[in-house]
């Protein structure tokens, strides 16, 4: 099977659902634009304080929206951490498939180190006119796909031509649901910042901030886009934007990766750089400009969502909380806690931090190689994992940085109400947790790697189709 035509639509990354037409009541039901960052961290925006980074959409959606300031990812990493938001469950059977797929550190060390130096660009051009992705790219597997649903349209990706693809799919979606007054979701899961940074001949080589800062221009403008899409359509004024990341920033390359600003660590550690990210709610008319402390969490946007569009949530337990009062200036969110699971967690230790209002504990800490580089020695991989107990225990508002344990001066009996309380807490979920088999101990089938050309010889070499 060879790439499709060049006219469809491009969508690798990019879910879309055109949700049921609504009943009558509910004409204030908003339609709804999710924006998935990938390693975007909590210091990165221009609104969250990076003081060289090019971010004038984000900042001014900021400036007209609410901006959460403890919202927190359910994963420290990539793939576990698109689970949380999609399901609004907590670590759950599913959990351990998705972890295992993409956690290097669930390997031995040896093959840790050997992928530390790969990444996914396979000797791509990533910023125009013909700068190569960074590092070393080969995998011995295929190629970048860019898929359109199940068929392969082009591989390799061209990554300098991709976010005008998605920008264009984008348009051309809202559009079309303005004109047939179709209610919609579009979850946008952008592969900026993530390495290998690319961008496109507008973006390149035109930020203070270097490649990184380029890869983020280029998500800063699509967000843009996606506004004046609204704009053009008529639809600002019914629709609810929503944007942040999936996990920290990854410092294994320096200033390749993100900042998480004055938070500790970054990607793949349960300190709060691992896992609090910006977030930003928008919606004109609806949701008021201001900042928020509250908690929030992506395993909340399901029901959140779900509760603003009048959907019936799913039929199981979810973990995530309906924040439409907290959004619409109604109420307060009615989140208390949050876990911290570790990139590849087990049953016995259960999440590795647990934070309870403005205490969080540590009972477990472990580097991650995706925080290498960091000045802080705890961040890297080779720290590493270590049990506390009693835990470490933070005052996040006076000391969001993590650097004073409380349990080392003298805490008061706030505090060590607040220790006891979390206990209970993380007995109460690892009594409930259930964890799936290990995908991983299946091992690895070639065949199952994307290839458009399917009957093609030697594989994986032979899987590069140009667009027609
Ligand atoms: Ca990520």
């Amino acid at each position: 099977m060879g790439p499709r035509g060049r006219h469809l639509p491009w969508l690798p990354l990019l879910a879309l659902l055109v949700l049921p037409p609504p009943v009558r009541a509910a004409a204030a039901r908003p339609n709804f634009v999710l924006v998935l960052a990938d390693d975007l961290g909590f210091g990165d925006l221009g609104s969250y304080g990076h003081p060289s980074s090019a971010t004038p959409h984000l900042d001014r959606l900021a400036a007209r929206g609410l901006r959460f300031t403890d919202f927190y990812s359910s994963a420290a990493v990539c793939s576990p951490a698109r689970y949380g938001p999609a399901a609004g469950r907590e670590r759950g059977e599913n959990e351990k498939i998705l972890n295992e797929r993409t956690n290097p550190e669930a390997e031995s060390q040896p093959s840790r180190a050997r992928r530390v130096s790969q990444g996914p660009c396979q000797n791509l051009t990533c910023f125009p006119p013909d700068t190569k992705c960074f590092g070393t790219c080969d995998q011995g597997v295929v190629a970048v796909p860019l898929l359109w649903n199940q068929s392969i349209v082009q591989q390799p990706v061209s990554f300098p031509e991709l976010v005008p693809l998605y920008g264009r799919f984008c348009r051309e979606f809202i559009a079309r649901c303005a004109r047939l007054r179709l209610p919609f979701l579009l979850y946008y899961a952008s592969h900026h910042t993530h390495y290998p940074q690319f961008a496109s001949r507008e973006f390149a080589g035109r930020t203070r901030r270097g490649p990184f800062g380029d890869a983020l221009a280029e998500f800063d403008d699509s967000v843009g886009q996606l506004l004046q899409a609204l704009r053009d359509t008529g639809l600002d004024n019914s629709t609810l934007v929503f944007v942040t990341s999936d996990n920290g920033p990854s410092t294994l390359r320096m200033a390749r990766g993100g900042s998480a600003g004055h938070l500790r660590c970054g990607k793949g550690t349960t300190y709060e750089g691992g896992m609090r990210e910006p977030a930003l709610a928008y919606w004109p008319g609806r949701i008021a400009p201001g900042v928020t402390h509250e908690l929030a969490s992506t395993l909340d946007i399901l029901p959140t969502l779900a509760a603003l569009a009048g959907a019936a949530p799913p039929r199981v337990a979810l973990d995530g909380f309906d924040l439409s009062p907290l959004l619409l200036g109604t109420g307060k969110s009615p989140r208390r806690s949050v876990f911290f699971f570790p990139p590849a967690p087990d049953p016995l230790r259960g999440p590795f931090a647990v934070r309870l209002g403005k205490y969080k504990a540590h009972y477990f800490t472990q580097g991650s190689f995706h925080s290498d580089t960091t000045p802080d020695q705890a961040c890297h991989g080779l720290t590493p994992l270590t049990p506390h107990l009693p835990p470490l225990l933070f005052d996040l508002e006076a000391d969001p940085a993590e650097n004073y344990d409380l349990l080392r001066g003298q805490p008061g009996p706030e505090a060590l109400q607040a220790l006891k309380d979390i206990a209970v807490l993380k007995d109460v979920l690892q009594q409930r947790l259930h964890f799936g088999d290990s995908q991983m101990s299946k091992g690895r089938d070639p065949s199952l790697q994307p290839c458009c050309s399917p009957g093609c010889s030697p594989k994986p070499s032979c899987c590069r189709c140009a667009p027609q």
